[in-house]
């Protein structure tokens, strides 16, 4: 199998991984379509271990992403697109060399796959029996479906072949729905969640998301279990902190996944009330430090 070290560029899943995987209970379930901006098309995504079940194609514009877990490992549906140029094949070559890369090439390694694909936001974490949805628009083009989360074997389910290619079609004219209206804007910026409140409403949520940083950033919702922020935090960021024995202190409960700079997208979520925390695990291309080791990382209480 693949060295741990080798894992790092992906710093997000080694987390989840630290912790020992297999996640309990499902956070962040709802239903699909609110009031607000319910005439939004629903496109269905399964996630099992270690693949997706989703449409192989479907219009550009803006879509409901209705993403649910059937695995046993949490997962989350971070949609890449190829860049121009870059063709299926390209991708999965590139793809396996980053993969495989010697230990040596370290982090910098991560840094090719923005040199084949941009990252365009999707649903975040969902635990086992979960539910996470997102709302965005994709243009049209070739996209790539991929998991990033590891589970107790430090391996990133891409690794595991958790990749789909799904086919954006040229759409113009398409009237587009009114987008979702959000309760609060969460900005991402280099290093930082701003806008919002620390303390939000129990209950369905809609939460927008706007990329105001010069790097990808996403926004994973945790709910904590039995450890404070400021634990976690250290857990998360510290090379030198022990990782906890057994399962994860905290359930996943949904968010926005890695969008490049300029990105916008809306999380809907279902929060009970209870600790929670917005975390970036992206990584720095300059240094492979995880975003959240640099300031993305932000408690927020839910009552
Ligand atoms: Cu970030």
């Amino acid at each position: 199998m693949l060295p741990v070290r080798r894992v790092s560029l992906l710093a997000l899943v080694l987390v989840v991984a630290a912790f020992g995987a297999m996640a309990s209970a499902c956070g962040g379930d709802g239903g699909g379509g609110g009031a607000e901006g319910s005439d939004i098309r629903v496109v269905s995504v399964t996630a099992a271990d270690f693949s997706f079940t989703s449409p192989d194609f479907f219009n550009q514009g803006m879509v409901r992403l209705a993403f649910t877990n059937s695995g046993q490992e949490t997962h989350h549906l971070q949609i890449l697109k190829l860049k121009s140029g870059v063709i299926q094949a390209k991708f999965k070559t590139t793809l396996n060399q980053i993969l495989s890369a010697v230990p040596t090439e370290g982090e910098a390694d991560f840094n090719r796959l923005y040199e084949i694909a941009d990252f365009s936001g999707g649903a975040g974490p969902a635990d086992p029996g979960g539910y996470s949805e997102a709302v965005l628009s994709l243009e049209s083009g070739v996209y790539v479906y991929a998991c990033f989360i590891a589970g107790a074997d430090g391996v990133p389910h891409i690794a595991k072949g958790m990749t789909r290619v799904l086919t954006v079609n040229p759409d113009p004219g398409t009237k587009q729905p009114a987008p979702p209206t959000a309760s609060a804007t969460v900005d991402m910026v280099d290093f930082a969640f701003t806008g919002i409140t620390a303390t939000l409403p129990a209950g369905k949520t809609t939460l927008a998301v706007v990329n105001k940083g010069q790097q990808s950033h996403e926004m994973s919702i945790l709910r904590l279990k039995g450890i404070t922020a400021a634990d976690l935090r250290k857990a998360l960021t510290d090379p030198n902190a022990a990782p906890p024995a057994g399962p994860p202190p905290y359930e996943s409960a949904g968010g926005f996944r890695g969008t490049a700079p300029g990105g916008t997208g809306w999380a809907v979520v279902n929060l009970t009330p209870g600790e929670y925390v917005l975390v970036c695990f992206i990584p720095d291309p300059a240094d492979g430090k995880p975003h959240a080791a640099k300031g993305m990382f932000k408690p927020l209480t839910v009552q």
